[in-house]
């Protein structure tokens, strides 16, 4: 049981290392929402909303989270006795969405837990790896070219995955000079709902280029229409957008609309429902890989600790810290070995890495504390 004393919220902000574009828009300085939980004790923990500044990938943007955490988030759960495995179901029972509101606060229970255990969150988590895989998602480029010298580097540095936004107009072109360029590399293709399924016979012309999936070809909330796309593609079908709680993957792998799930904590309000989804995929031969959304050093220990489950059998978009920023907010900074792999804390505490605290008093731009 955990007694939550205080949830303090701030937004920090931390420059890309360059732009991000997908198929619906693009970031260069990220607005991070980071909350600090403490319990009845006094111990402490740091974590993340993955929630963007735009409502361009979900209709969550920091703003609505700030506010879902302030007025109804927090208020339900202070001074109260909860389980750490109660709090996703506990929220659902009467806030509808907010997903990603409520996975910063739920995956922060979790941390406290691990802490309070003194256990990491891999190990809380049920997690069994002590290295996880490494892929890298790489923004959309203004040419061909541009992407191939980005995928060639990638590819160098030793991910074991690359995944290249896509867009109409920008895509079969793109794809097979990677492909021309790096015959042996993993790749993959990422269309953030840019497509309808009038487009299939366009986007089966990706399927001799041998990836290894196509993310989120359709839109954002559909089960049904990637079901037919995928009985017309080879390639594939993963769902990113789609998959926001476990019964939408059983939708998935009932209707046959895709064949790999993406996991995002954030997106799928925690880390419980993260594992129902996994166990489920589990017992149905499906693979799973951790996805990102740009996280901190801090979102990324919680990728990190879930993607050592059994059944997160893909690299993940778990890029090291270099990849996004100057600087990251946590000590050590995550970093990736020259055969694309990043090591899970499992012998320390909580979260696995120090949090910067006077790094965040100097990016914080507003702050307020719920008790
Ligand atoms: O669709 O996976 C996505 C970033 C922002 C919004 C959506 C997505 C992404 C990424 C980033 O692909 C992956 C990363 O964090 O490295
Ligand atoms: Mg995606």
């Amino acid at each position: 049981m955990i007694n939550l004393r205080q949830i303090s919220l701030r937004e920090i902000r931390l420059p890309l290392r360059e732009p991000f574009r997908i198929s619906s828009g693009v970031v260069s300085e990220r607005r991070i929402l980071l909350l600090e939980l403490a319990d009845a004790d006094g111990l402490t923990v740091w974590s993340e909303c993955v929630a963007g500044e735009y409502p361009n990938y979900s209709p969550e943007t920091i703003d609505t989270a700030w506010l879902a955490i302030e007025q109804w988030i927090a208020p339900k759960l202070l001074s109260k006795n909860i389980d750490h495995t109660a709090i996703y179901d506990l929220l659902e029972q009467d806030i509808r969405g907010h997903d990603m509101a409520k996975a910063a606060v739920e995956m922060g229970y979790w941390a406290l837990f691990a802490q309070r255990s003194n256990s990491s969150l891999s190990r809380v988590l049920g997690g069994t790896r002590h290295d996880v895989a490494v892929g890298i998602s790489l923004g959309i480029q203004a040419s061909p070219d541009a992407l191939v010298q980005r995928a060639a580097t990638a590819h160098g540095e030793g991910y074991q995955k690359i995944k290249l936004k896509i867009m109409p107009g920008r895509d079969v072109d793109y794809v097979k000079a990677v492909r021309g360029a790096l015959r042996d590399a993993h790749l993959m293709a990422d269309a953030n709902n840019a497509y309808h399924i009038a487009d299939a016979d366009h986007l089966a012309k990706l399927d001799e280029f041998g990836l290894m999936m196509i993310e989120q070809p359709l839109d954002r909330t559909d089960i049904v229409q990637h079901a037919k796309l995928q009985s017309r593609l080879r390639t594939p079908i993963c769902l990113d957008e789609s998959i926001t709680s476990v019964d939408r993957a059983r939708d998935m792998i009932e209707l046959q609309s895709g064949r790999i799930i993406n996991i995002k904590p954030g997106r799928v309000g925690g880390f419980t429902s993260s594992i129902r989804i996994h166990d489920l995929a589990q017992e149905h031969g499906i693979p799973v890989w951790c996805g990102g959304m740009l996280e901190s050093g801090i979102g990324r220990a919680y990728n990190v600790a879930l993607a050592s489950l059994p059944n997160f059998t893909l690299p993940g978009d778990l890029s090291p810290s270099a990849r996004y920023w100057e600087r990251d907010i946590v000590d050590p900074e995550w970093t990736m070995t020259e055969r694309g792999m990043m090591r899970v804390p499992r012998d320390v505490a909580g979260i696995g890495v120090t949090v910067d605290v006077n790094r965040i008093d100097d990016l914080t731009v507003r702050q307020t504390s719920a008790a």
